[in-house]
This record gives C-alpha cells, sequence and structure tokens, in this order.
C-alpha cells in the first residue's frame, strides 16, 4: 500500500488539481473516504473537487451533507457539466470505490481526462474500459476508508471530525458491522477514526434507515427459508429493486441462527433477475454463483439473469445448491 501512497502524493502534487468520483448512488464508504482524500489534496495547497450528482432518495448522504454543512465544512461538488470550468490539462481524476465505467457517478466525463487513478475493493473481473496512470484494487480489503485511514497514517494527517465519522459510519457498512472482511487492520482503522474525534452517536444518527424501508425488509426476512440447514434464501415479489436492497437482506440473514451463507432472489428491471449471495466466510458462495454465471468475492457475490422468471432461477440455485 505504501508504494501506492508515494505514486499517488506525487501525482497529487504534480497536477493542477485533483477531482474524485465515486460510484452512481454514492455510499457512505464512497462518500467517506472522498471527503477524506478531499480534505488531503487540499492540505497540499491544491484544489479539490468531488463529484456528486443530484441525490434526491439518498437519506444517509444528505443527512452526511447537512452535518457538514453546520460544522461549516465546504466543499467544493461538481457535476457532468460544470467541471469543464475547473477542469484542466493536468487535472488528477482519482475514481473511487468503483472501477467499472458503467457505475461511474458520471461515466461519460472519464473520456475528458488524460489522468486517471483508480482505488477500489471490489472483483475485478474485467480489464479497466477506461485509460489509467494505475490502478490498486485489493478486493480483501474491508472498504476505501480503511485505505484512506492508512494514507493519512502515512501521511501524518487527520480530517475533521465530522468526515472522521462519515469515515467510520462507511467502514460499519461496507463490513456489515465489522463481521465481513474484517481483520485487525480494520479495527485499527476505527481506532484511529475514534482517536481523531469520530462522534459515535452521529455515526449512528447517519446510519439510521426510515421506517419502511425496515418493516419491508421484514417482511421478506419473515418469508425466507432454510436451505441444507446452513443456507437462508429469501425470494423477492415481482416489484423491481435495487442490487443494494437485495444485499441488506442478504446481510441481513446472515445473523441468524445456523445460517453459514444467503442469497436473495429479485427483480432488478423487466428483463434482469437477480442474486445477492453473502457468507461469514465456511461457504465459498463465489464458487455457487460463478456456476450460475456470476462472480464476486467468498463472502460476497451475485450473478444476473436476463429473461428468466424469479422461480427458473430459485431452481437452477437450489440444484446448484444441492450439489445437482
Ligand atoms: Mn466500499
Amino acid at each position: 500500500m505504501e508504494t501506492m501512497f508515494k505514486k499517488l502524493t506525487t501525482l497529487i502534487r504534480e497536477s493542477d488539481n485533483v477531482m474524485i468520483m465515486a460510484h452512481h448512488d454514492i455510499d457512505m464508504d464512497a462518500f467517506g473516504s472522498s471527503l477524506a482524500l478531499y480534505e488531503i489534496v487540499k492540505s497540499f495547497d491544491k484544489n479539490a473537487y468531488v463529484f456528486l450528482e443530484n441525490l434526491k432518495d439518498n437519506i444517509a448522504i444528505n443527512h452526511a451533507l447537512e452535518c457538514l454543512e453546520n460544522s461549516k465544512i465546504n466543499i467544493s461538488f461538481l457535476d457532468e457539466k460544470n467541471y469543464i470550468e475547473k477542469k484542466k490539462k493536468n487535472s488528477l481524476l482519482v475514481i473511487l470505490d468503483v472501477y467499472k465505467q458503467e457505475m461511474l457517478e458520471f461515466p461519460d466525463v472519464v473520456t475528458d481526462f488524460d489522468h486517471i487513478v483508480v482505488i477500489d475493493h471490489h472483483v475485478k473481473n474485467n480489464k479497466i474500459q477506461y485509460p489509467t496512470l494505475f490502478e490498486y484494487i485489493s478486493p480483501d480489503l474491508s472498504s476505501i476508508n480503511e485505505i484512506m485511514v492508512n494514507y493519512l497514517k502515512y501521511l501524518n494527517k487527520t480530517v475533521n471530525p465530522v468526515i472522521a465519522t462519515i469515515m467510520l459510519a462507511g467502514i460499519e457498512i461496507d463490513t456489515n458491522q465489522f463481521n465481513v472482511k474484517t481483520t485487525d487492520k480494520t479495527y485499527e482503522a476505527a481506532a484511529f477514526l475514534t482517536k481523531i474525534g469520530a462522534n459515535h452517536i452521529l455515526k449512528q444518527e447517519l446510519l439510521k434507515e426510515d421506517r419502511n424501508s425496515y418493516l419491508k425488509r421484514q417482511h421478506f426476512v419473515k418469508k425466507s427459508f432454510m436451505v441444507n440447514k446452513n443456507m437462508a434464501m429469501c425470494i423477492l415479489d415481482e416489484e423491481h429493486y435495487e442490487r443494494k436492497d437485495l444485499a441488506v437482506i442478504a446481510e441481513e440473514l446472515l445473523k441468524f441462527d445456523d445460517v453459514e451463507a444467503s442469497f436473495v432472489i429479485g427483480r432488478l428491471d423487466k428483463e434482469t433477475v437477480y442474486i445477492s449471495a453473502r457468507s461469514i466466510g465456511k461457504i465459498d458462495v463465489e464458487q455457487y454463483m460463478r456456476k450460475l454465471g456470476g462472480g464476486g468475492h467468498t463472502t460476497d457475490a451475485a450473478a444476473r439473469f436476463e429473461n428468466q422468471t424469479i422461480a427458473d432461477v430459485k431452481n437452477n440455485l437450489l440444484n446448484i445448491l444441492n450439489g445437482e
């Protein structure tokens, strides 16, 4: 990691300014790490910017933005149009918590940059479709915030307590409350953030969800059933869901007795059915998803199906889980 930090520091220092972009439907890990890098770039007396789309339904991030505002922390945000005014020939674009172009906050913007760095912790199945100066993709790491904490330590810098709180919330979300991909280094990162002032009450507030989405999730959790004594499966209705809705249910199922792996099947749109699979680490869910044409990580994998019914996908999955 230190070699990467060294390279990144040199690049930041050589650039006219730094623009930071994460994924569409930004979450606490992507947002917290963007803010951390923003502060780091600023501390080098360079201008920094964070790409952010219009966040209508993202309650958590809106709450985080309010906290930043109340603490008088001014972040310069950009969208896919106004970045042109700030973009210089030698601007560096740092992409965090994502590498796939179609999942970026503003996918078309990348083609405009000659200097791009990618820092991600998602499993890389495909080649990156745009040219990069370098990429650092480490699927075993809990979160981008863990990387940013190490970068802060490497530089001997800190961030504002509100940003530290958002970063801590990001680690908590990405590790499913310190359960998945959590190592001693993850706890050390959390300890560092606490030491520099992360507020645990504010963190809990940031992680609150609205009552309706909770109740809806409980409804599906109730309808879940066990497969092979140690796996839980949950089949959603025909409504359209986001991938993260499925992931959250899969993570919730892991909290129950005897559940070592969980599979949630739901519809993303008219054509697409999706499986989100999670494991506490004993069962390799990636191998199951790979058999269905998907992929991922031992503890975190998925597969998508075009033009199949939920019932077909369920049967195929059951056959594979039963070793047929
Ligand atoms: Mn992440």
